[in-house]
């Protein structure tokens, strides 16, 4: 039985603050990537998982689907699961049989889309021993509720997987986990997935695919800019563009403006005028080295009890400890 713990909804205003403010910066124009994933783009984004150029979520599942057995061994017993931004919840099903082999299992997925908790009740509510509690919060705030609720003897498994940390500037993820860490107690675990770097060429390819899922998943941002805020974006002169960043070891991906153009956006209210060439940042993919994952784990309270790495796609799961 799924229970839900609704936020109130969020205000159009935030969003618009949050465009109004990126489009205006000095220097580079930005949008955040989190308002990428509407009901389009999330429905984008799962094609994107499909595609052969994006071996990420391919490696992440082979990960789990192989190991799952040898991961859980090392929990400690009575642990229950939380997943933050658990998507459709396909991935997770390895884990949870392999912990229902041993004992009955809470799984909290902590996710602000109400349709992704749906699909995810529906994907994992039919195995043997769990029971699913969704939270429909932001995931810090879902886990704190995740944790203030357990009984004194129970520990949590966070499951952080598909690489989303990667979305995060790299001070910023570190920060994320420590503030994961303040939230858990010692000995409970999160498992960590993180896309591993590879070549410049794979990695541009999987940004950039040849069917253009990736490009409509970028410009539907502009599109729901539109649709959401009244903009007056025309899709067709902006073109999608994944660039590799040595410095920063990341993928970015931008919308480039084809001409001078000027766009407004009445609900921003803001009015901005674009040179041709220039472009909107809109993400960063973060790409790490597989030892570097347990330098950060060691920086943010947890131990790093072990790593698996995926054969065809350079792609780690990490296991962290609560220390
Ligand atoms: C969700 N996140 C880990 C994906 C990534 O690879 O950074 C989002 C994505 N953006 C373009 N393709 C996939």
């Amino acid at each position: 039985m799924l229970t839900y713990q609704t936020l109130p909804s969020r205000h159009v205003s935030e969003f618009a603050a949050s465009v109004s403010e990126g489009l205006l910066k000095p220097g580079q124009r930005e949008l955040p990537s989190k308002y990428l994933y509407d009901e389009v783009g999330s429905a984008l984004f799962e094609a994107i998982c499909l595609l052969p150029e994006y071996g990420l979520t391919r490696a992440d599942a082979r990960l789990l689907q192989a190991h799952a057995a040898k991961i859980v061994e090392r929990l400690p017993s009575r642990i229950h699961v939380a997943e933050l931004g658990s998507g459709s919840g396909k991935k997770t099903r390895w884990i949870l049989e392999a912990l229902s082999q041993r004992q009955k299992t809470y799984y909290f997925p902590i996710e602000i889309s109400p349709s992704a908790l749906a699909a995810c009740e529906k994907e994992l509510g039919q195995i043997d021993l769990v029971s699913i509690v969704g939270y429909e919060q932001p995931y810090l705030e879902g886990l704190c509720a995740v944790a203030q609720g357990r009984d004194e003897n129970d520990h949590l498994l966070v499951l952080f997987l598909g690489s989303t940390i990667g979305n995060f500037d790299r001070a910023a993820g570190e920060e994320f986990l420590r503030e994961i860490r303040e939230i858990l107690q010692t000995g409970d675990a999160l498992l960590l997935g993180t896309d591993l770097e590879k070549s410049v060429e794979t990695q541009l390819r999987a940004y950039n695919d040849a069917a253009g899922v990736t490009a409509a998943f970028n410009l539907n941002l502009l599109a729901r800019i539109n649709r959401e805020l009244g903009a007056d974006f025309d899709l067709t002169c902006f073109e999608h563009e994944a660039r590799w960043n040595f410095e920063e070891r990341r993928i970015e991906m931008h919308l480039r403006s084809m001409r001078r153009q000027g766009v407004k956006i009445p609900a921003a209210n803001v009015r901005v005028m674009l040179n041709e060439g220039e472009t909107i940042w809109t993400e960063s993919s973060h790409k790490y080295k597989a030892e570097e994952v347990v330098g950060m784990a060691e920086r943010t309270g947890f131990r790093c009890e072990g790593q698996w790495v995926d054969e065809e796609w350079p792609f780690a799961q990490n296991l962290l400890i609560a220390g």
